[in-house]
C-alpha cells in the first residue's frame, strides 16, 4: 500500500484545494493530510478565518482523504513521514522552489519520493476575500 501525505492552510476551502486532494490520492492508496494550526499559519503569515477544528472537519469529509492530523510547525513533516510510513511526499507546485530551500527538505527526500502537483491557477483563498470585499455578494 503507498502512502501519501500532503500539508496545507486549507482555508476558506475551494476547489483548488480539492483538485489537489484528489491528485495526491491518485499517487497512491492512502492519504494522510496536515492542517496547520493556527500557530504554524502565524509563522507562515497567514490569519485563517475558519479554526483549525473547522478547517479539520472540512478536510476529514473529503472522500479522497484517508486521515487528518494537525500541522503544528513547518518541522514536524521528517517525524510524519518517519512515523506513518510515507512514501510520497506532495505539495502543489508553488512549492517546487520554495520546499528545497527549507530545512526539512534534504532528510525529506532522503526518506522518501517527492512529487510537486500543478496548482489551479486561478483560484485562491486571498481571491476569494478581495472579491468578496470588492463586490456586492452580501
Ligand atoms: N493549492 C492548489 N491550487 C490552488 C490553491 C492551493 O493546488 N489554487 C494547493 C497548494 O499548492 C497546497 C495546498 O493546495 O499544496 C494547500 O494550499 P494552502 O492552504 O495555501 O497551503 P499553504 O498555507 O501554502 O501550506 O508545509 C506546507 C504548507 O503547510 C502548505
Amino acid at each position: 500500500m503507498k502512502r501519501v501525505i500532503t500539508y496545507g492552510t486549507f482555508d476558506l476551502l475551494h476547489y483548488g484545494h480539492i483538485n489537489l486532494l484528489r491528485q495526491a490520492k491518485a499517487l497512491g492508496d492512502y492519504l494522510v493530510v496536515g492542517v496547520s494550526t493556527d500557530g504554524c499559519c502565524e509563522s507562515k503569515g497567514k490569519r485563517c478565518y475558519f479554526s483549525l477544528e473547522d478547517r479539520m472537519t472540512m478536510i476529514k469529509a473529503i472522500r479522497y482523504v484517508d486521515l487528518v492530523i494537525p500541522e503544528q510547525n513547518m518541522e514536524q513533516k521528517i517525524e510524519d513521514v518517519k512515523k506513518l510510513k510515507i512514501d510520497i511526499f506532495t505539495l502543489g507546485d508553488d512549492y517546487s522552489e520554495k520546499f528545497k530551500l527549507m530545512l526539512e527538505y534534504k532528510a525529506i527526500s532522503q526518506l522518501c519520493q517527492i512529487i510537486y502537483l500543478p496548482r489551479t491557477p486561478e483560484i485562491s483563498s486571498s481571491k476569494i476575500k478581495i472579491d468578496i470585499m470588492k463586490s456586492s455578494y452580501i
